[in-house]
């Protein structure tokens, strides 16, 4: 089944006087509270953006007008959560709240144990020390930031096994986000030793794209004849279930929970941010079906996150995941969510905005390469973007290109990724229709002013995942393409 595409041309009901045919979806909530945003000048954005070395993570959130950034920590709770945070339990040890999270997780997700952790990263850091011995190689469906790099700091090196497709912004491929079982084969056989096999869906920094599901049983009987395991990035593997319901035969009729635990059972474990298809502000977890290996998990969690039964959480928290859960793998809330971001891209491609397509799950991807084709990678074009954007209307993205990608760690010399990208991340129930068409409308008035634009250059780098905290200075002229 395809979504609803959100675009459609309105019937004149008052000169045809036929038949309306046109069935729209909407939303299944409506909002009880709202929190005011408030315009800015444009002498006033200049200022800001000036302060915050042209890095829109270094932006207080009071100068932005709608918030792009991320969709992580940022979605809306319903009223039900809300309800379940006044029923925490904040007991040190063995909350009632960790045991309705491990019910949600092992009944959507189907893993045995859990390991609560503050967020994501927390699980990467817990599952990479267990797993990996310096020398070791990880495969996996591209990079994520910090995935790789606790990976690395784990002392493994981290090989890309995606398909091809997935590195090119215009390729129509409906799973561009598939393993590439042939690259995948060559690591298993050459590495010395590969711990696991690390499997995220969607793929983020391809443009939120999802893996099929004959993918990952294809990777899953792979690895099984190579007797290693398959480690999940589980951050919004709900909205892939959404996307192998609209897209791959056969799973027409069947509900994205049902898809999402088959998905889950091709793989040994998970780590998740919490923050993103779960539905809370902060959060996340390790799941593991090797008893052995939860335990070293537990044992390990205790020294950095917090008891094995809160792991950094507030039993509230707990709570309001557990619920977020049950409510992410409602089969309308995932059509209200993606369909929004669907909304938005299919607009800005019917303005003709050069974007990554299909349109992902989370997020609408500029490509700043076909933005600025003159602008080279070393003047960071997609963040050149993500600052003009800023400038025309208050509207904050993330640059995913060349300062995303960072530095090899053992040459030390720049990644130049294939994709330059700027990301228009849309929170989960948050922004209405109309928010989406000022959106579009700052992204035209931008391309339309693309040769203005002259690039940056960067003038504080840190050490680690640089791009949260780089700072940049504009070019005074255009740099040579
Ligand atoms: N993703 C995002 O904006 C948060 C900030 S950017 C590092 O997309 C995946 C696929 C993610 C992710 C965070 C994490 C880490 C793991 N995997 O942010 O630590 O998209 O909860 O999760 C961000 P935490």
């Amino acid at each position: 089944m395809k979504p609803q595409s959100p675009v459609q041309t309105p019937i004149n009901l008052r000169t045809t006087g036929q038949q309306l045919h046109r069935r729209s979806w909407a939303e299944p909530w409506k909002i009880k509270m709202v929190e005011p945003i408030k315009k800015t000048t444009r002498r006033q954005r200049e200022a800001a953006l000036g302060a915050a070395g042209y890095n829109t993570f270094l932006l207080r959130s009071e100068d932005v007008y709608i918030d792009l950034l991320t969709d992580s920590g940022t979605s809306a709770m319903s009223d039900w959560q809300w309800a379940g945070i006044m029923l925490g339990d904040e007991a040190y040890a063995g909350s009632k709240n960790y045991y309705h999270l491990e019910d949600a997780v092992q009944k959507h997700y189907g893993f045995k144990h859990l390991i609560p952790t503050h967020q994501g990263r927390g699980a990467e850091h817990i599952l990479s020390q267990i797993m990996i011995r310096p020398g070791d190689t990880v495969p996996g469906n591209m990079y994520f930031t910090t995935t790789r790099y606790h990976q690395e700091h784990a002392g493994a090196k981290f090989v890309d096994v995606i398909i091809d497709e997935a590195h090119d912004p215009v390729s129509l491929h409906p799973f561009k986000g598939n393993v590439d079982l042939a690259k995948l084969e060559r690591v298993l056989k050459e590495a010395a030793h590969v711990p696991y096999v690390s499997l995220a869906v969607t793929v983020n920094m391809a443009g939120g794209q999802p893996v099929s599901m004959a993918n990952a049983r294809a990777v899953r009987e792979l690895c099984t004849r190579y007797e290693v395991p398959v480690m999940l990035d589980a951050t919004r593997a709900v909205e892939n279930a959404w996307f192998i319901k609209a897209r791959e035969p056969g799973f027409e009729g069947r509900t994205c929970a049902e898809i999402l635990k088959e998905f889950c059972s091709y793989t040994d474990g998970c780590t998740m941010s919490g923050k993103k298809d779960a539905l809370v502000n902060i959060g996340g977890w390790l799941s593991l079906n090797d008893g052995k290996l939860a335990d070293k998990a537990r044992n390990m969690v205790v020294i950095y996150e917090g008891l094995h039964t809160y792991g950094g959480m507030a039993g509230r928290d707990m709570e309001a995941m557990a619920r977020g859960i049950e409510e992410s793998v409602e089969d309308e809330h995932m059509r209200a969510r993606v369909g929004q971001v669907e909304y938005l891209g299919e607009l800005l491609q019917s303005y003709g905005v050069p974007v990554v397509v299909p349109i992902g799950g989370h997020a609408v991807y500029l490509d700043a390469r076909r933005f600025y084709p003159n602008m080279p990678q070393d003047s960071f074009p997609a963040q050149t973007l993500s600052a003009e954007l800023y400038l025309d209307a208050g509207v904050r993205s993330m640059e995913r290109g060349i300062v995303s990608a960072g530095r090899d760690s053992a040459t030390g010399k720049n990644h130049y990724p294939k994709l330059e990208l700027v990301r228009l991340t849309i929170p989960r129930r948050v922004y209405t229709q109309a928010h989406m068409d000022v959106v579009a409308e700052s992204v035209v008035a931008v391309y339309q002013q693309k040769v203005k634009a002259k690039g940056l250059k960067m003038v504080y780098e840190p050490e680690y995942l640089r791009f949260f905290q780089a700072r940049f200075e504009p070019l005074k002229s255009k740099a040579k393409g």
